[in-house]
């Protein structure tokens, strides 16, 4: 019996691997030895992402994948039509926003909460302090983030100008957080994610060359999400992805929203009923820091005003 179960959840000649690149119906994977092989998913509909640990059958020169092992997380958006997963087995998700363009702050607070709902760490990174004024405005406009505790970063990954004498050690605060990590980049198209991939693993230009020649794409802007080694022996990883516009949020209920936004959730506690929507309810903790004249208030009327949309956002679509 035990034995019978055993190659059923491994499947005979199957091997192990680490999908590293997804292009549509088919993955990159990577062997044990760190070879990479082309694999087609068995059914349908492709469920594999980057990051996935797989076993998979080798056909000729390509594979089959057999099996995807269980995650540890898997971080995705949903949006109205459709889920977008972006990678799974995550150590932490770097939010990389830039002084230009403008970041929205609509997306940064979504992306946030939906990397606390999968309970993966979150780090800002700040990118472009080469374009002194709008990083300043930019910078600022973090503040109420840095309050609530989240680690943020000012970075120049490539700047217009030379290489300031700082640069090296910003990048070398980069790396002592990254290390022996699997991080997942994400931000903004034009933030600079794959600017910092070539920065940190300069080979990886090569291997993109490769990529765009194999799929015919001579473009610039980033269109699959790609995992790179930073490090030969193999132990950390930055996983590039395409710019995003939009981050739908509708797996999350609207009543776990204060939880998964630290200012909030600081608030929430002092609440007089349980299940308060922090909306219009009496002796709310939330509404009373919002509206305190005494100190300045640590949540932000933005971040109030954001809240109140998404609540009604994520309430439209459940009830
Ligand atoms: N001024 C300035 N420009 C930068 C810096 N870092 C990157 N850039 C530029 O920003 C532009 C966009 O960089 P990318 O790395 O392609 O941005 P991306 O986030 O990968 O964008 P998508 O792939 O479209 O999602 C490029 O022209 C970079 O040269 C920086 O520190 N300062
Ligand atoms: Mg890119
Ligand atoms: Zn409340």
């Amino acid at each position: 019996m035990r034995s019978a179960r055993a190659s059923e959840t491994t499947p005979a000649g199957t091997q192990s691997g680490l999908v590293v690149a997804g292009f549509g119906r088919h993955v990159m994977v990577e062997t044990e030895s760190g070879e990479r092989v082309i694999c087609h998913p068995r059914g349908k509909k492709s469920q594999v992402v980057v990051g996935d640990r797989i076993r998979w059958l080798p056909s000729q020169d390509e594979g089959t994948i057999e099996k995807i092992e269980e995650r540890s997380n898997l971080f995705y958006r949903q949006d109205e039509m459709r889920t977008k997963s972006f990678a799974a087995n995550l150590d932490q998700v770097l939010i990389l926003i830039a002084a230009e363009p403008e970041f929205s702050e609509s997306q940064l607070t979504r992306a946030l909460i939906a990397a606390e709902a999968e309970r993966i760490k979150p780090i800002i990174a700040l990118n472009k302090s080469d374009l002194a004024e709008p990083f300043g405005r930019a910078w600022a406009k973090l503040a109420p983030y840095r309050t609530m505790g989240y680690q943020m970063l000012p970075l120049a990954i490539k700047p217009k100008a030379a290489t300031a004498p700082e640069d090296a050690e910003q990048t070398r605060e980069l790396m002592e957080l990254l290390s022996r990590k699997k991080t997942l980049v994400l931000g903004p198209s034009g933030a600079g994610k794959s600017s910092l991939t070539n920065l940190l693993v300069p080979q990886a230009k090569v291997l993109t060359a490769e990529i765009s020649q194999a799929l015919n794409s001579g473009k610039h802007t980033t269109t699959s999400t790609t995992l790179y080694w930073v490090d030969e022996a193999r132990t950390t990883a930055l996983i590039d992805s395409p710019g995003f516009q939009e981050f739908g949020l509708h797996h999350i209920d609207p009543m776990q929203l204060a939880n998964y936004m630290p200012d909030f959730k600081a608030h929430a506690q002092d609440c007089k009923f349980y299940n308060c929507t922090h909306l219009h309810e009496p002796g709310c903790g939330v509404i009373l820091e919002v509206k305190s004249t005494v100190s300045a208030s640590s949540i932000s009327t933005n971040r109030y005003r954001l809240y109140s949309e998404l609540f009604a956002e994520l309430s439209q679509t459940r009830y």
